[in-house]
């Protein structure tokens, strides 16, 4: 069975442009996945978080992982550009979350999808309907209502 799926890409530590280019690359290269599209990259301020601006992208594929595989193989992206966790929401080289899988809600010790933050981030709704203008978040409804809530977060398209 093969799963829509959509996956935020962020990176704000080394060269954050390349390192968001290099993860939909590796993306489009992974068994068991196809790579539908891409959304612009954007310069985000960090929230939560410290360090320098953020590059963040959202990537739409088509799967036939289980979402818990395809968790894996997210990790292992990560890790192949040396992601280290000294403490949370810590600067990054690379961070892949699983946003949504399919129409699923998940909630196990590993996996929360919908990602839980998922509508109160622009760094993740503007490259989201960017590339899905009408897509509904299981659970909450339409992407598109909770866009004015995020309104005051800096984001610009590169
Ligand atoms: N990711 C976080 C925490 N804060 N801020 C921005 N701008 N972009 C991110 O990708 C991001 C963040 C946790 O994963
Ligand atoms: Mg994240
Ligand atoms: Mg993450």
């Amino acid at each position: 069975m093969l799963v829509q799926a959509y996956i935020g890409i962020g990176a704000n530590l080394g060269d954050a442009r390349a390192n968001v280019q290099d993860a939909i690359a590796r993306l489009a290269r992974l068994p068991g996945a196809t790579l539908l599209a891409a959304s612009s990259s954007y310069r985000t301020a960090p929230i939560d978080s410290s360090g320098d601006d953020y590059i963040n992208a959202v990537a739409h594929i088509t799967t036939s992982l289980p979402a818990v595989a395809l968790l894996q193989a997210l990790h292992a992206i990560e890790a192949a550009h040396g992601r280290e966790r000294p403490y949370r929401n810590a600067p990054r080289t690379l961070d892949l979350d699983l946003l949504l899988y399919g129409d699923e809600q998940i909630g196990s010790a590993t996996l929360t999808v919908p990602h839980p933050r998922l509508t109160e981030r622009a760094f993740v709704l503007v490259p989201l309907l960017e590339l899905a203008p009408a897509i509904a978040v299981p659970g909450l409804g339409p992407a598109l209502a909770f866009l004015p809530r995020v309104a005051d977060q800096a984001i610009r398209k590169l």
